[in-house]
Formats: structure tokens, sequence, C-alpha cells
């Protein structure tokens, strides 16, 4: 490849770098919900309790960030910064007992399903008190006693597993929906398209999701995937359906809509929600494959923001309010920095617990 060629290839898509004059987006967001909160039945208590764990995701990130550039800890950190929305609005339309599983962005994953800051934390700094112990970090957050089964870093390697608990659910009869999130780097793997196809053929009760946030690492999503991910869908006859995961309230109704469905019909379901990361891939990421424009365009569709207009648009709720909010989270999440701090590492023997499944407790539960 000659090097002017090379470099056009290479060149980034961000809305700066449209060649033709039509903005070319990361992604392509749908429009969001028209629903109120009243006609979905969320009360300002909800909404609430929506905020306040959606910050909690993004500070509980930020400091994470923060700990690691000190050294506190190293490995990986994926951040899932601008992409609480849905992880918020999904675990709210969920049960408590359905099943969640996904990829290595999985910070917010745990905190809406029950792990403490605390215990996020410790797990980042490697310390025994963490949500696995210390032996996990970043990429393996799990709360199984309260139906998340973790984060895992393969891509696309959790997916399977995805189709062995919906198997598990309908063999049992118990009525649990269980949702796997991906992100659209994934959709190319040979391990999705193989349970698609059995989860269709056997009628499991699983939710796939693609979480499209625009990239793939550093390879926009335009480069890496032919036609649109939903598509991915027609080839097994699967339901399916594309919206928008920069509002919580959108995310909330599809997925209450969906899980209700599967719940009926134990059919599966292929899911795309459009989305944007504001942070790197990881924490060596130097963003050359994006623009500012880019980022700055997305930034202004902040998911917190947007939740905060719309709490602010009740007249009973007052920015004071929802600033005393931001202010106990904070609080929460330097209390878990300190905690993390001096909590005891796992002693070496730990290595040799929870190596098979006899051993763990839950699994006879
Ligand atoms: C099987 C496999 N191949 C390659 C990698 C290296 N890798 C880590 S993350 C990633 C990109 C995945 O992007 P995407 O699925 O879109 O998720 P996102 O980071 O956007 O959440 C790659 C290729 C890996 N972890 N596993």
């Amino acid at each position: 490849m000659s090097s002017k060629k090379k470099e056009a290839f290479f060149a980034p898509i961000g809305l700066a770098h449209s060649s033709n004059g039509v903005v070319d987006k990361a992604v392509d967001l749908p429009a969001s919900t028209t629903a109120t909160p009243k006609q979905l039945g969320l009360s300002s208590k909800s909404l609430l309790e929506m905020f306040r764990q959606m910050v909690l995701q993004r500070k509980f990130e930020e400091r994470s960030m923060q700990m690691y550039q000190k050294g506190k800890f190293g490995g990986f950190l994926h951040l899932y910064i601008g992409q609480e929305a849905i992880s918020t609005g999904t675990a709210f339309a969920f049960n408590g007992d359905d099943d969640l599983i996904t990829a290595y962005r999985d910070h917010g994953w745990g905190l809406v399903r029950g792990i403490s800051a605390r215990q996020g934390m410790a797990e980042l700094f490697g310390k025994a008190p963490g949500c696995s112990k210390g032996k996990g970090g970043s990429m393996h957050f799990a709360n199984v006693k309260e139906h998340f089964w973790g984060g895992y870093g393969i891509v696309g390697g959790h997916v399977p597993l995805a189709g062995g608990l919906a198997f598990a659910n309908k063999y049992q009869g118990n009525k649990r929906v269980t949702a796997c999130f991906l992100g659209d780097g994934a959709v190319h793997q040979g391990a999705l398209h193989e349970t698609l196809n059995m989860c269709q053929l056997w009628k499991l009760p699983c939710i796939f999701v693609v979480e499209n946030n625009g990239y793939a690492m550093g390879t926009a999503v335009q480069r890496h995937s032919t036609g649109e991910i939903w598509e991915r869908a027609l080839g097994y006859g699967m339901k399916h359906r594309v919206f928008n995961g920069m509002d919580v309230l959108t995310v909330y109704e599809n997925m209450k809509e969906i899980a209700a469905e599967v719940r009926k019909d134990s059919m599966p379901w292929f899911v795309e929600i459009r989305t944007y990361r504001y942070r790197g891939h990881s924490m060596s990421d130097p963003q050359k494959y994006r623009t500012k424009e880019e980022m700055d365009e997305f930034q202004k569709l902040d998911p917190i923001e947007r939740l905060r207009t719309l709490l602010l648009s009740d007249k009973s709720i007052t920015d004071k309010k929802l600033e005393a909010i931001e202010k106990e989270v904070e609080e929460e999440v330097l209390d878990a920095i300190t905690y993390a701090d001096e909590a005891p590492f796992p002693e070496p023997e730990a290595l040799y617990e929870d190596m098979f499944a006899g051993d763990n407790p839950i699994f006879h539960t």
C-alpha cells in the first residue's frame, strides 16, 4: 500500500474528517423515547435512584482512573464512562434475579448489581475483600448472589455462558431472563454465532445486547463491520431492535418490554444499543482514531446530564438536592479508596481456592 493510500485508510472517521461534507458519526443515534416517566411507571424516587446509581458509576470510575495513574494498581482498566444509562436502565427494568453477564467493561454492571464501592475498589487494588477476593481485578467483577455473572476479558468468550444460563433457566422453568452484553467488536466472533443459532433453535430466554459505542479498541465500527450490527439477527430469524443508549428512560422502556416478551414466549432477542464511550479503550490509548470535535459532540449528550435536566423539570426536585446526592456519592467513593488502600492482599494460599465449581458454596444454593 502506498503511504498516501495508507494514510487515507487509517484516517479517523470522526466529524472533522468527513470528506464529502456529510457528517460521519461514530454511531448514528436513534431518537430517544417520547414516553414520560409517569407513562413508564417511574416515580421521582425511582428517577433519583437511577441518578444516584449513574453518578456512582461515573465517580467510581473517575477515581479509579486517578488511582491507576497514581500506581495504586496495574493491569487493565477499561472505563464505562458515557455508557452508564445502559447498565442502569437495564437493571431497573429487570427483575433482581434475571441473569446479567458482560465483557471486561464491567464496573458499572457490578455496582448496579450490588457490589459496593468498597468491594469494587478493593477488587481493583487486588485486595482480599474485593468482590472477586482480589483475584480478578478490573475485568472480573462478579456478584453471583445478585445474578451478575461477571465480566470477561476474551472478546465474545462469555457469550456461550449466557446461552448456558438461559438453558438452565428454561430447564428449571423459573422464568428468569438472561441478558448478555457485548461490544460491537465481538459481533464477528464465531462463539456469538454458534450461540445465536442454538438459542433460536432451542427457544432459550436470552437477550443478546451489543453496546455499539462506535469503536472496537481504535477501529471504527464502519471499518470492522459490514452492514448494520442488528442485521445479524436476520440470519437467525431472531427478534431484534435498535435503540438509543444515551438516555436511561429509552433503555428502561425497551429493556422492560423485551424482557416481558422473553419471559412470556421464551424466544431470544438480538438488540443493538447505540452509545458512546467518553474515555479511551483502556488506560493506554492515545485516541488518535477520533477527533476532539466528535468527542465534544457526544459529550453534549451525556446521559447523566440528560437525566439531571429531566429531574430538574420536576419542580419538587432542586439543584441542591442533586448536588447533595453527588456529594454523598463522592464521599462513598473516597471512603472506598481508603478502605481498599488499607485492606490486606489475599494470602498466597488463596491462589488454590475457588479453582473448581465444587468449592464454591453459591453453586449449592
Ligand atoms: C478473542 C480476543 N481477541 C482480541 C482481544 C483484544 N481486545 C481486547 S478489547 C478488544 C476490542 C473489543 O471491542 P468491543 O467489543 O467493541 O468492546 P468495547 O471495548 O468497545 O467495549 C480487543 C480486540 C481479546 N481480548 N480477545
